[in-house]
């Protein structure tokens, strides 16, 4: 009878108590009134005489162990139960969760056209770096050393190193593509530019352009007129007026203001266009002699026209976005409005 309570013992160690089926099969088997403890305590009483006090002692032993092993157990899963968040049922009639699809942002939209009008009359796309040393945003571009637009409060410098700064315009990419190559060029560089001023409505420190450059033997304003006039015919409809306005850029000469006829109240007079019927879309000019030298092409032989115009400012007009901060925001529901999935 010892050997069989030393068997039930080694047994009573090892068995596993890791859930709530096998807390109740240890109880079953060790602990309740049909276990075989129990049977062995039945036994006792056919031991003989001078054996029952040892056994009992044994027996005793082994019953405090299930005892307290069961006891270990059911505490410990009630702790593991409460403490660990069962996992909600799973209702597998509701809908799952839909995948949605995303929209094209409308200035992608207006660049996306802008890119293809200008590609249809040999112009290609230009890119280059947004964070420009002094040379490439300014000096070759004729700006003189004490021109506000340098100035702390209208560009940013990185690092108070002067002469690195976030591009002001995208007039860098056209400086390098001419210092790299030889005319003719033909391109347009869309890009983000950076201006120091605080976010309204109305003005953002970050927004976006789109300039061109074509320098080519014989290249006049003529040239520079018919291509923004074809422009905004494709732009904006056959019947947009257009009109030049003289200007001043310091790597331009001559220079003029791009105008066209508001979109918003057709001409009769809103706060868009200020009531003038007109609203500027961008400037333009001949490009300076000087500018030509810095980048290392001959004025004498080439000539060539630029322009820049504010991708903000005609994805205002063709969709009437009356606050420039919502192009940031990335609200879908704004998103949503304009156009095709990419
Ligand atoms: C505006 C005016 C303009 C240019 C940008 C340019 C670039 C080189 C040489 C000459 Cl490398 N010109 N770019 C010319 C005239 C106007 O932008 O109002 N932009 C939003």
């Amino acid at each position: 009878m010892l050997e069989k309570i030393r068997e039930i013992f080694a047994q009573v160690d090892t068995a596993p108590i890791e859930s709530a089926e096998q807390l109740e099969q240890f109880r079953l088997a060790y602990v309740g009134r049909k276990g075989v403890i129990a049977d062995l305590f039945e036994g006792l009483k056919t031991a003989p005489p001078e054996d029952r006090r040892a056994i009992g002692a044994e027996l005793n032993n082994l019953k405090n162990l299930a005892l307290n092993k069961f006891a270990e157990g059911r505490d410990r899963l009630e702790t593991l139960q409460a403490g660990v968040a069962q996992p909600a049922p799973v209702d597998l009639t509701l809908p799952g969760y839909p995948n949605e699809v995303g929209a094209m942002h409308p200035l992608s939209i207006v660049r996306a056209r802008i890119v293809e009008i200008f590609g249809r009359i040999g112009f290609n796309v230009s890119d280059g770096p947004e964070i420009e040393d002094d040379w490439h945003n300014f000096t070759a571009l004729n700006f003189p050393p004490n021109h506000p637009a340098r100035e702390m409060q209208d560009t940013f410098f990185i690092e108070k190193n002067p002469d690195v700064v976030l591009r002001t315009h995208t007039s860098n990419v056209q400086v390098r593509l001419m210092e790299n190559g030889k005319p003719p060029f033909r391109s347009i560089m869309p890009g983000r530019v950076y201006r120091n001023e605080a976010i309204s409505a109305r003005a953002h420190c970050m927004f976006h352009q789109v300039e061109g450059l074509y320098v080519d033997r014989n290249v006049s304003f003529v040239d520079l007129k018919q291509t923004l006039y074809h422009f905004s015919r494709e732009m904006f409809g056959k019947d947009i007026k257009i009109r030049f306005r003289p200007s001043f850029f310091p790597f331009t000469e001559p220079s003029a203001e791009i105008d066209i006829n508001c979109l918003i109240c057709k001409g009769s007079g809103c706060n868009i266009c200020k009531h003038t019927g007109w609203v500027e879309i961008g400037g333009s000019g001949m490009v300076d002699p000087s500018v030509l030298q810095n980048c290392g092409i001959d004025p004498e032989e080439f000539t060539g026209f630029a322009f820049g115009m504010g991708l903000e400012r005609m994805a205002n007009l063709l969709y009437v976005i009356r606050d420039l901060r919502l192009f940031t925001e990335n609200d879908i529901r704004f998103l949503r409005q304009f156009g095709p999935v990419s």
